[in-house]
């Protein structure tokens, strides 16, 4: 049985993954209206599709450990983006914040003891250290590429080959 601490802690982040989702979808739908974007479409795509799993993931725990989890209702995210470059910024920006969500969690279930949720939440731990390394590594890539057109395209072409986590 999780505390209610714990159970307002997880739908929180039921709450984070939920707008992840979100703001991933606005991505990809603002990246399929770009020409020549395909790849960073499929990308967004799949990651909000990832975020999702990763809600749902929590919501069966919570409901399992003897919890409630209540489906929250989200703000709108953000729709357009003023380049390529913003939206991989914010990608990351938000990539982050997860991980310090998914400290902060991890640190509560240790302080109420709450073993099972510390070791629930370990799956989460690995996979923010496959997403900050692939939101990293495509930022890295793009400051390096620049207004290259040719860079951009391989750029394209080439990410769905850096998509870490599952
Ligand atoms: Fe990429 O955030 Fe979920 O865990």
């Amino acid at each position: 049985m999780i505390s209610q601490a714990i159970q307002e802690a997880l739908n929180k982040q039921v709450l984070m993954e939920a707008e992840s989702s979100q703001a991933y979808l606005a991505m990809a739908s603002w990246a399929e209206i770009q020409p020549g974007l395909e790849g960073v479409t499929e990308f967004f795509y799949q990651q909000s599709d990832e975020e999702r799993m990763h809600m749902l993931k929590l919501i069966r725990f919570i409901n399992e450990r003897g919890g409630f989890a209540a489906v929250p209702p989200l703000p709108q995210p953000m729709v357009t983006f003023p380049s390529l470059k913003k939206l991989f910024e914010e990608f990351l920006k938000h990539e982050l914040q997860v991980s310090d969500s998914i400290n902060d969690l991890v640190h509560l279930s240790l302080t109420e003891k709450d073993y099972a949720t510390h070791n629930f939440l370990q799956w989460y731990v690995n996979e923010q250290i496959e997403e900050e390394r692939t939101a990293r590594t495509l930022n890295d890539k793009l400051e390096l590429i620049g207004d290259d057109k040719s860079g951009l395209y391989l750029f394209d072409r080439d990410i769905l080959n850096f998509r870490g986590g599952d």
